[in-house]
């Protein structure tokens, strides 16, 4: 798998000159979610694809921005699921966005997900990837170096609560609240991420995208978003679930579906647990 993940920071290091100097101006293309696309979200596309075309380990890829699997080397074994730019409407305010990268055997479901792979573009590009453990790496002098493992605390102190608050159940409500009057503080950047990649660098706390009136099942990707964390959380001593069960137990049916999801430390996951049981018909 060494060869999978030079070549996504060979992409990271590509992605990063061209957030610094592209254009972040929309195409005229909607993805497979009915996202306009940027024209930034096709670019980095395409440096991935190239990239990763070159890895002859690498079976097939699936973008969030395609809307098919594109086979890559008949012989390869591992089959990528990525989202080359997540949160990329946050270019133009210069606020941080990330590349997600899932690296499954088999089949595009959960139970076949072998690693996962962050990168975070901010002040700093630092990349993360998850094997049996989880460790930090940051771009210095245009070398990834590593830096540190990463371990959710039991508990932590943030809470990013996310999607459009008018449309939450009044038991998500009630529960988000809560954890606000238990003394949590609000981090929530518009940008998973980051959003998670600051949960897990504090220590701990909570990031929720719940099933909503307008979007019962969420607005997070299984594959290229809510799968790869969720290794990741649960490498790191955390966990992540869809709600009621692990959010690697969801099962996927098309390359493009979504799911509620929740990160975080195991204090905060068990609450939401508890409350969705108690509340959920
Ligand atoms: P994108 O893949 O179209 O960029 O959308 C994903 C992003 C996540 O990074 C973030 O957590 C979420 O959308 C924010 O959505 P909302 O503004 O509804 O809270
Ligand atoms: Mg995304």
């Amino acid at each position: 798998m060494t060869e999978i993940f030079d070549a996504i920071k060979k992409s990271a290091i590509d992605i990063k000159n061209l957030i610094e100097t592209g254009d972040t101006s929309k195409s005229s293309n909607e993805n497979s979610t009915g996202d306009t696309q940027l024209k930034l979200d096709i670019a980095s596309d395409e440096i991935i694809e190239a990239i990763f075309k070159n890895v002859s380990c690498i079976k097939a890829i699936v973008s969030e921005e395609q809307e098919k699997i594109v086979p890559l080397n008949e012989n390869g074994k591992y089959l990528i699921a990525y989202d080359p730019l997540d949160g990329s409407s946050l270019v133009d305010v210069n606020l941080s966005v990330g590349s997600i990268f899932g690296i499954y055997e088999k089949e595009f479901t959960a139970n076949n997900l072998v690693a996962a792979a962050y990168v975070v573009y901010g002040p700093r590009v630092e990349l993360v990837i998850a094997t049996e453990d989880v460790k930090m790496y940051r771009l210095i002098n245009n070398e990834f170096k590593f830096m540190q493992e990463l371990k959710l605390n039991e508990k932590g102190k943030l809470n990013a609560p996310g999607s459009t608050q008018n449309c939450w159940s009044s038991f998500h409500k009630q529960l988000i609240d809560d954890i606000f009057e238990d003394g949590y503080r609000l981090r929530y950047s518009g940008g998973m991420v980051p959003d998670l990649h600051q949960i897990l660098l504090k220590g701990g706390g909570l990031f929720s995208y719940p099933g909503t009136t307008d979007r019962p099942k969420g607005k997070l990707r299984q594959l290229f978003e809510v799968f790869p964390f969720a290794y990741i959380y649960e490498k790191a001593n955390g966990q992540a679930v869809d709600g009621f069960k692990r959010a690697l137990e969801v099962e996927t049916t098309h390359i493009h579906d979504t799911t509620p999801c929740f990160f975080g430390s195991n204090e905060e996951i068990n609450r939401v647990l508890k409350v969705y049981k108690e509340n959920a018909k």
